[in-house]
């Protein structure tokens, strides 16, 4: 069988191999959980950058650029990191690519190059990642992106479900990480919403007022698709 594993911090990544196994890199709050609406909106590709410049300059290349340091949309680009960004219509982005950058979403993406694959992961697409990773049959780490090399809640949270929802088909019991995030999982899912408000980066999220967000995030299986990185984009 198969064995699933949570690295809880981008930081923790050089203890893991992921060589040989599935990365589903996860950043609910917001890049993975806006990757996938950008897809889900028509979008062609996502370009994930580390830095800031190198993403604007996708512009002239014809990308539409999105950008997020701190919480906050960066200057100079189309789009910041909310996925209503995709939604809400004020920027045509069907039938576009686009490039990105976040503080944390799209660097742990690029930190997780060993893997076999790489999956986009996120409340929104998580029974389709489910099902993707049953299909495949391989191992698998979780890759929270957290917040500045951190520990977050929703992240973790993020590797519990999955966990809890793979739980017949993968080893989900010899990682110390699957067996806490499951147990977290467990504690919260009865009231998501409610739990996540304790979360810093929800606070952080709400003085920007950006509220709707945690709760579009949140929602589960809203997509059916799995985006993955591979040579450079996002598809
Ligand atoms: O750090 C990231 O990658 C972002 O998702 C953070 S934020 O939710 O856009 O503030």
């Amino acid at each position: 069988m198969p064995s699933l594993d949570i690295c809880f911090s981008p930081e923790l990544l050089p203890l893991y191999n992921l060589q040989g196994k599935v990365a589903v890199v996860v950043d609910v709050l917001r890049a993975t959980s806006s990757i996938v609406t950008a897809l889900a909106a028509g979008v062609t590709h996502v370009v994930p950058f580390s830095e800031l410049d190198e993403c604007r300059a996708q512009a002239a290349l014809g990308y539409l650029t999105a950008a997020e340091r701190d919480g906050r949309q960066a200057e100079g680009v189309d789009l910041g990191n909310s996925p209503f960004g995709y939604l809400d219509g004020q920027v045509a982005v069907a039938g576009r690519a686009v490039a990105l950058t976040t503080t944390n979403g799209t660097r742990a993406l690029h930190l997780s190059a060993a893997a076999d694959e790489i999956v986009v992961g996120a409340f929104l697409n998580l029974g389709a990642v489910a099902d993707h990773l049953r299909r495949l049959n391989q191992d698998v780490v979780v890759v929270c992106a957290g917040w500045k090399g951190l520990f977050c809640l929703e992240d973790t949270l993020f590797g519990g479900a999955l966990a809890a929802r793979l739980q017949a088909d993968f080893d989900t019991t010899s990682s110390d990480a699957t067996l806490a995030a499951l147990d977290l999982w467990a504690a919260a899912e009865p009231d998501l919403a409610g739990y996540l408000l304790r979360s810093a980066h929800v606070r952080r999220l709400n003085s920007l007022e950006a509220h709707q967000d945690m709760a579009f995030c949140i929602r589960q299986d809203e997509y059916d698709l799995v985006p993955v990185f591979k040579n450079g984009q996002i598809t």
